[in-house]
């Protein structure tokens, strides 16, 4: 029986991971699922923790590693050692159209740099979201779009991807294309240097629209200012097409239900 490690630190995927695995044609299979022991303050907040294990990919011997025939990352927030990669098949679900804005919260870098924005599943090397591109489809962003209403898109869009190539990737049917560039890479400081307004700095209504479009997010707050008094003020913004309803919100927490 093939062996799986998921790895996943992201509730939401955990959850919708586990309504494609009841099919049958996965009964051939063992999945074992981890979170990062690094992200455990939040995973038992939110439940995964409660679920299974915390894992330090580092610490553990190829022993363990030989056990799998493939890795899993469904946005699992430790960086895959050199060795894994290097020595057993690991494959990466990742929220951003690779080689554009990899790294942290892709959707939100796309807004502000206009670069693509999209759904990528990879074979990982030993860079950050990098490697083999096996799939991937790229998500429009709309005028009218924030970070939230575009990760919904990005969500769906993973478990859609899963959906049809879950075998295939589990059994290695897939022919692979190298990443056209390097593209580019943010870091979780570039995001909370964006979180910071400075009251005084000019920019254009469009730079404004953008900046606070790409910082909402409804289970967040992100963008603020520093008031007279010393306070934080949280700001968001909230955008309505002409004659559109908003999505139904149907839950809280840190990670959304679609
Ligand atoms: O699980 P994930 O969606 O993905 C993140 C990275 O973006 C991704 O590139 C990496 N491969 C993966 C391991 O980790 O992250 P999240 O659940 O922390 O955040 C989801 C969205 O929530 C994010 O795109 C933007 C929003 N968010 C998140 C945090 C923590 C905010 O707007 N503010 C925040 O402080």
């Amino acid at each position: 029986m093939k062996r799986i490690c998921v790895i996943t630190d992201n509730e939401y995927l955990y959850g919708e991971f586990q309504k494609i695995i009841v099919n049958p044609v996965y009964g051939a299979y063992q999945f074992d699922f981890y979170y990062s022991e690094k992200n455990k303050g939040f995973c038992e907040k939110y439940g995964i923790g409660k679920r299974f294990a915390p894992i330090n990919l580092k610490e553990m011997a190829d022993a363990f590693y030989c056990q799998y025939d493939l890795f899993l990352s469904l946005h699992c927030k430790q960086l895959f050692p050199e060795y894994l990669v290097n020595h057993h098949r690991c494959i990466n679900v990742h929220p951003g159209l690779n080689p554009y804005n990899r790294g942290w919260f892709p959707q939100v870098f796309s807004i502000l740099n206009k670069k693509p924005a999209g759904v990528t599943i990879h074979e990982m090397d030993a860079e950050l979201d990098h490697g083999p591109i096996i799939c991937q489809e790229s998500i429009e962003i709309y005028s009218f779009d924030t970070s939230w209403s575009v990760y919904q898109r990005i969500l769906k869009k993973e478990i859609e991807l899963l959906t049809v190539r879950l075998t295939d990737l589990i059994e290695g049917n897939y022919e692979t294309s190298d990443m056209p560039s390097e593209g580019n890479v943010n870091s979780r400081t570039d995001f909370e240097r964006l979180c910071h307004i400075d009251m005084g700095q000019e920019a254009t209504y469009g730079e404004v629209i953008d900046l606070l479009r790409a910082m909402t997010f409804d289970t967040y707050d992100n963008a603020y200012f520093v008031d007279s008094k010393g306070n934080k003020i949280y700001v968001s913004v909230n955008l309505k097409r002409e004659n559109s309803h908003r999505g139904k919100f149907l839950g809280g927490g840190g990670h959304p239900s679609l």
